[in-house]
């Protein structure tokens, strides 16, 4: 780092610069100075979700952009997920505490062969946020963690995350397991993750792409709604 990196004063900053510097330190993987960024945009009256998506997300965007392009290798974007993930812990609670009233259950996990959580976490936190109970089955889950803890907590929505090409059909495999044990209507699908859209979401069975963590909520509400609706009219 340069001395005049050294000199930079993060709280000095106007919120405009503060989230460039952010950009930059979670390039560089800078998880105290992440979190310094996160407290001063809260203190500054910045809500929880502003945060999360225009300085920490869009960070990340920018990593996940000169990954691509062999510019950043693994290690380095490991100590920008880290720091990341310090700045995500810091907005948890906050995302959780809305108040909200209880929606119903989701258990979610990332597919078998899949290491990516970053997404699949912050699903999970706007999730909680909403007022849904989240059981967070991980990474690397193959289709029979899947399956027992559908059994084990009776959630209403099972969320699948995949971010490489690679992995993404698993979430197939999955649903056809479910559809081989007379199980897979019993539950809401909700499948995400960078490569997907929603063409493949239809095409492997689930009831929804969601191409963010707030469209996953609004699509979750909406099919909870639904169930609920449809059980009333039944009774
Ligand atoms: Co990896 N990686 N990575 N990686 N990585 C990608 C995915 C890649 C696109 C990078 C690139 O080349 N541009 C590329 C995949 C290419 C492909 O498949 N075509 C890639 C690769 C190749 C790899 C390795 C194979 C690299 C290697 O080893 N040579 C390797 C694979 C390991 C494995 O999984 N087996 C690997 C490893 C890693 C790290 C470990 C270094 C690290 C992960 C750390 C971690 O997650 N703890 C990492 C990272 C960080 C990335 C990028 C840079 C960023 C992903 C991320 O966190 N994004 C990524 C590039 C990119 O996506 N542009 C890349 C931020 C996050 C908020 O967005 O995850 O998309 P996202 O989640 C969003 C939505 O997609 C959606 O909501 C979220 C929030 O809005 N969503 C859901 C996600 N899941 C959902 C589930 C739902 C609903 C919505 O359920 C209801």
């Amino acid at each position: 780092m340069s001395e005049e990196e050294d000199d930079i004063i993060l709280s000095e900053l106007d919120d405009e610069e503060l989230v460039q510097q952010m950009f930059d330190d979670l390039y560089d993987g800078l998880k105290e100075e992440i979190e310094e960024g996160v407290n001063i945009l809260l203190e500054r009256g910045w809500a929880p979700y502003k945060v999360l998506t225009e300085a920490l997300v869009g960070g990340m965007t920018i990593v996940g952009n000169d990954f691509r392009d062999g510019i950043l290798f693994v290690p380095e974007v490991l100590l920008a997920a880290n720091a990341m993930k310090g700045g995500m812990a810091i907005l948890k609670p906050l995302l959780a505490e809305t108040g909200a009233p209880r929606m119903g259950a989701m258990v979610i996990g990332t597919v078998k062969g899949d290491i990516h959580d970053i997404g699949k976490n912050l699903v999970s936190m706007m999730m909680e946020g909403a007022g849904f109970e989240v059981v967070d089955l991980g990474i690397n889950n193959p289709v029979e963690n899947y399956l027992e803890a559908l059994e084990e907590h009776k959630p209403d929505i099972l969320g699948m995350s995949a971010l490489l090409t690679t992995t993404m059909p698993y979430m197939k495999v999955v649903i056809d397991t479910m559809v081989e044990q007379g199980i897979r209507d019993d539950y809401v699908v909700l499948v995400g993750g960078a490569p997907l859209n929603e063409e493949f979401g239809k095409a492997i069975g689930a009831n929804a792409y969601c191409r963010d963590a707030a469209v996953a909520v609004e699509t979750a509400k909406q099919f909870v709604a639904r169930k609920h609706n449809q059980g009333v009219a039944t009774v």
